[in-house]
């Protein structure tokens, strides 16, 4: 009940809450694009080992954003954040072309899962300031975007030490939760 009257309350003020889930193979990024999008600013990180997790207000949503450690042996604690999730972010090392098929896999395994099915989905090619980074279009094909069925995602190519690209992306993400997607 309590929580049926806080999602009325915030319709009516036009304050949308939404629950993110950051995803992503480890060194990808996604620690630093948090506080990146939190503070603006650029922190020295350390492997994830568990979660963050920050409010990130932008275009009048209350994000709560759930950084998870993407190391391969944490990988399978990721399912214990997937219920009530509205969208994911899914961050890629554009430089780190070895790993690609391993972030395809992790990628299209998450798109399989029940609990995550209404999820809509942002893919950021991070790292782009890196020589040798693949840009938007190799890294759709990377990962094979084109076989997404019945979702919204779209891609964004950021750079999280340069601030480059994470706002577009979450402009991208609060008109499509806005517009009813999640
Ligand atoms: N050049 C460059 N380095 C980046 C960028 N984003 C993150 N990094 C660096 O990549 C390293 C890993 O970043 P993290 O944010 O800790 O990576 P993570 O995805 O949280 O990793 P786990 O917590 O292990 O899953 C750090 O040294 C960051 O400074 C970027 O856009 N460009
Ligand atoms: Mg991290």
């Amino acid at each position: 009940m309590g929580l049926v009257f806080s999602r009325l309350f915030s319709s009516l003020f036009g304050n949308k809450e939404a629950r993110i889930l950051v995803l992503g193979l480890d060194n990808a990024g996604k620690t630093t694009i948090l506080y990146r999008l939190q503070m603006g600013e650029v922190v020295s990180t350390i492997p994830t080992i568990g979660f963050n997790v920050e409010t990130v207000q932008y275009n009048n949503i209350k994000f709560q954003v759930w950084d998870l450690g993407g190391q391969t042996s944490i990988r399978p604690y990721w399912r214990c954040y997937f219920p009530n999730t509205q969208a994911i972010i899914y961050v890629v090392d554009s430089s780190d072309t070895d790993r690609l098929v391993v972030a395809k896999e992790e990628f299209h395994a998450i798109l399989e899962e029940e609990e995550l099915k209404g999820a809509v989905v942002l893919i950021y090619a991070n790292k782009q300031d890196l020589p040798g980074a693949l840009d938007d279009a190799a890294v759709t094909e990377a990962l094979e975007l084109h076989k997404i069925k019945s979702r919204q995602w779209a891609i964004f190519k950021t750079s999280a030490i340069k601030g480059e690209g994470l706002f577009e992306g979450l402009d991208w993400l609060s008109n499509t939760l806005k517009s009813g997607g999640g």
